[in-house]
């Protein structure tokens, strides 16, 4: 979408947030398109739809919106994760298309991803409840990262990126969508090789 428009829908967010005085709260952040019926519409955008369909087919679901946002000078950080780790969805046919409501730059603290990683079997995880991590659990992976493969996806204001769930990690919201047959399967983590 054009800049004008991602800035027509942060403005949408921001409005929202000074008429309840403040950033948007806890779980107001997860299955937002729920809550505000202009997330609604986003995630049934043509361009969005286009783009998953052609990975997964034309038969999809929604299954979570999530914003994820860092505020100027905020100490919030997103740790190294693998979605399908905590997700507990039967199959791992789902696809995130993360929209940048801001330009997301590496000095803003745009998100990071290991290329290939999304080959790699599950990850063990652990919860640790940090204070500043974005993820409800503050869940992480339990192996050394080897920070020199690390890569950047900076976007302008309206671009989207997308990744599959075994992916790792300024406004942007995830879409993140799956195939009607997948299932939740309650939470599992299973054992994997390290990076
Ligand atoms: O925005 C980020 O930095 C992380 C996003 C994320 O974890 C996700 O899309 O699953």
């Amino acid at each position: 979408m054009s800049e004008a428009e991602a800035a027509a829908l942060r403005g949408r967010l921001e409005a929202f947030e000074q008429r309840t005085g403040g950033p948007l709260k806890g779980d107001m952040h997860h299955k937002s398109h729920l809550l505000f019926a202009w997330l609604a519409e986003l995630v049934r955008r043509r361009s969005i739809l286009d783009a998953v369909e052609d990975l997964h087919g034309p038969e999809l679901l929604c299954w979570t919106t999530n914003f994820f946002i860092k505020e100027a000078g905020d100490p919030a950080f997103v740790s190294w994760h693998q979605d399908r780790a905590y997700w507990g969805l039967s199959k791992p046919d789902v696809v995130t298309a993360w929209v940048a409501f801001t330009a997301e730059t590496e000095a803003n603290g745009a998100m990071e991803y290991v290329p290939q990683s999304h080959k790699l079997d599950q990850i063990p995880h652990r919860d640790t409840f940090a204070k500043h991590n974005l993820l409800t659990r503050g869940q992480e992976v339990t192996v050394e990262v080897d920070h020199s493969r690390r890569r950047v996806i900076t976007l302008r204001p309206g671009e989207m990126s997308l990744h599959p769930p075994p992916r790792w990690g300024r406004v942007g919201v995830g879409v993140m969508r799956a195939k009607p047959t997948n299932r939740f399967g309650g939470v599992q983590q299973l054992g994997g090789k390290p990076l």
